[in-house]
């Protein structure tokens, strides 16, 4: 085998990533824990970095000044420093308060619109501090439960002037859509990667206007997660990645990484390496949920599993025959590139 130069990838996950065990059906299984309980346990399975929401580096964020926002923001960037942690970005949470119960950016109602683009200029303020030019924008409500209660192009165009109000507010940060077809919405309006940055050219900056994929956000849109990585990488706007994983259309799963599909977490990892992913310095995030039944002595395995099949993987994508593949391929022998391929993954 030819020497390969080799890059290491650098891992990441968010506070909400060691949840409690909450569903619509049933209250907590794991008793609530402190930011700080949540940092040292990153450091104890060895991650690289932190992502946040606004409001888990300032907690009640509505209820506090700017003085108090930046101060709050200030010691948590300390914490992180102190840990050797980076911030990898950070999203506005714009889906709690009662003012975006009918979406943020295009709430049909104009005051509500208002609170969602100031919340996202204080989030700014928070990633400035935390030392983050990454702000990623999860559109969860942006979109209709029916859709006569919106109009779609107007939908569209407000998200867009939404962006441009941030670009413009600090010439620094870049803006990463994470699309999500459904839940809580019935249909959003920006559901694939394709959607995402073709509303990036709407708006004033589309270079500083990227995307973030999530596994389980691309298969819940019937969709390849290895083809959207590539589509985005076509474009240089994959700016960060929330691997995990999804059995089939159904409620938002969040699963370990490869722990439904395996041969499409390779495929992911193997898109990831030929684009050469993270050279930029992004980060693999991983977006996952610990299963209710979860034990409080177990609570970070999930994140543990979900680097340790990655690696494997890794290792699988950089061992994959390409030679032989390049040969079945020129053949149109695809049944053994196929089997070829299974083999490779289930080891000899
Ligand atoms: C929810 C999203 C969320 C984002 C950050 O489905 O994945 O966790 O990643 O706002
Ligand atoms: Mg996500």
């Amino acid at each position: 085998m030819p020497e390969k130069k080799e890059r290491t990838y650098r891992f990441c996950f968010g506070p909400w990533n060691l949840s409690e065990g909450q569903d619509p059906y049933g209250p907590p299984t794991r008793p609530p824990q402190s930011f700080d309980w949540k940092l040292e346990k990153l450091k104890e399975i060895g991650f690289d970095a932190m992502m946040f929401h606004d409001d888990d580096v300032v907690p009640d964020i509505d209820q506090k000044s700017d003085k108090e926002l930046l101060e709050e923001a200030k010691e948590v960037k300390k914490k992180l420093s102190d840990a050797g942690v980076a911030a990898e970005m950070v999203a506005p949470r714009l889906w709690f308060s009662p003012r975006t119960i009918d979406g943020a950016f295009t709430n049909n109602d104009p005051k509500c619109r208002r609170y969602a683009i100031e919340r996202c200029l204080r989030c700014i303020d928070i990633a400035r501090t935390l030392g983050t030019d990454l702000i990623v924008l999860w559109l969860a409500r942006e979109g209709t439960y029916i859709r006569e209660s919106k109009d779609g192009r107007k939908a569209v165009e407000r998200i867009a002037d939404a962006i441009d109000k941030m670009l413009a507010y600090d010439k620094k940060i870049r803006v990463a859509i994470e699309p999500k077809p459904n839940e809580p919405m019935d249909q959003a309006y920006v559901p694939t990667i394709g959607h995402a940055l073709a509303l990036a050219h709407l708006t004033r900056d589309p270079k500083r206007v990227g995307c973030l994929i999530e596994s389980a956000h691309a298969i819940l849109a019937g969709l390849d997660p290895a083809d959207e990585i590539d589509f985005a990488c076509a474009f240089g706007k994959l700016w960060s990645i929330h691997l995990n994983d999804q059995n089939g259309l159904k409620f938002d799963q969040d699963k370990p990484f490869g722990s439904v599909n395996l041969r499409s977490a390779f495929n992911q990892v193997r898109a990831l390496e030929r684009n050469g992913y993270g050279r930029k310095g992004e980060y693999v995030a991983f977006d996952v949920h610990p299963y209710r039944t979860t034990k409080v002595e177990h609570w970070t395995l999930h994140l543990e599993n979900s680097r340790k099949t990655f690696l494997r993987l890794l290792e699988k994508a950089r061992t994959f025959d390409e030679e032989t593949a390049k040969k079945l391929i020129a053949d149109r022998n695809y049944a053994e590139l196929d089997q070829m391929t299974l083999d490779h993954l289930l080891g000899d």
